[in-house]
């Protein structure tokens, strides 16, 4: 369906139009549709613009990210359909790898993903092998790329159902998520929570990862020193409560 820029909700149809687009073209499961909705709730709730606490979750990001030895993002069928060029970019200017897990297990979904990020410029992506894996989860996606998650200490994880974000970091990785429901699991127990919708966070990422590139490892390290995740996700509630009561 063609929508007029004009339209007052033409970035929200938008989006829902790539994820209906990610579901015909096999990228995206049809569980993605009611993950997508649920994400959308919350952004209205969060009056749909990048907070200033998502602000500071992305700068404890980007200076995790440059810090990080070995850094994987992992890529999803809503994320790949929403944003498969920003991911690439991303990818590109961090030197991280990509890497594509997924929830609902499918070999064919996910070479369709790797696919469609290859031919959105992504340089190389990493597909999960049933001789690596990672502990504390039973779900498909403890299989993983033995070069990619499983050796990496920093985890990219826009999107994501909690299970893994936990089973990471008792894997003893830092994972940063994106997800826009602050009392999700995955919010709770993510290193660092970026609350806001990936299409916006993504972007601010790789903008902000250019500006500190020339930052010293000190400098970077205090960033993260100064961040609470815990007090971000009190403050994105805070938000949403504000905007129920306006
Ligand atoms: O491709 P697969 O098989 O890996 O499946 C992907 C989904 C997302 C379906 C799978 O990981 C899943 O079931 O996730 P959940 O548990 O539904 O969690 C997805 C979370 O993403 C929800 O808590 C939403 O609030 C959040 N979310 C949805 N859309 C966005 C979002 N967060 C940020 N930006 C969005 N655009």
């Amino acid at each position: 369906m063609k929508i007029p820029k004009s339209h007052p909700r033409y970035l929200s149809l938008t989006a829902r139009e790539k994820i209906a687009k990610g579901v015909e073209d096999g990228i995206t499961s049809l569980a993605g549709l009611a993950a997508h909705g649920r994400g959308e709730a919350f952004d209205y709730l969060l009056g749909e613009k990048t907070t200033k606490p998502a602000g500071e979750s992305i700068e404890a990001a980007a200076a995790m990210m440059l810090l990080a030895k070995s850094l994987v993002i992992s890529v999803n069928g809503n994320t790949a359909a929403l944003i498969p060029e920003e991911i690439a970019e991303l990818s590109k200017i961090i030197n991280a790898r990509l890497e594509v897990n997924i929830f609902h297990s499918s070999k064919k979904r996910e070479i369709k993903i790797k696919g469609h990020l290859l031919k959105h410029n992504a340089k190389e992506v990493l597909l999960p092998k049933k001789s690596a894996k990672i502990r504390f989860i039973s779900s498909n996606r403890r299989y993983v790329n033995p070069g990619g998650i499983l050796k990496a200490d920093v985890v990219f994880v826009p999107l994501e159902d909690g299970d893994r974000t936990e089973a990471l970091v008792k894997n003893r990785k830092k994972v940063i998520v994106v997800e826009l429901n602050p009392l999700s699991r995955s919010a709770q127990k993510a290193t660092i929570t970026i609350c806001d919708n990936v299409i916006r966070a993504v972007p601010l990422l790789t903008k902000t990862i250019r500006q500190y590139k020339i930052y010293s490892k000190t400098r970077l390290q205090k960033v993260i020193k100064g961040y609470n995740n815990k007090k971000i996700l009190k403050e994105a509630l805070k938000n949403i409560s504000r905007n129920l009561a306006k």
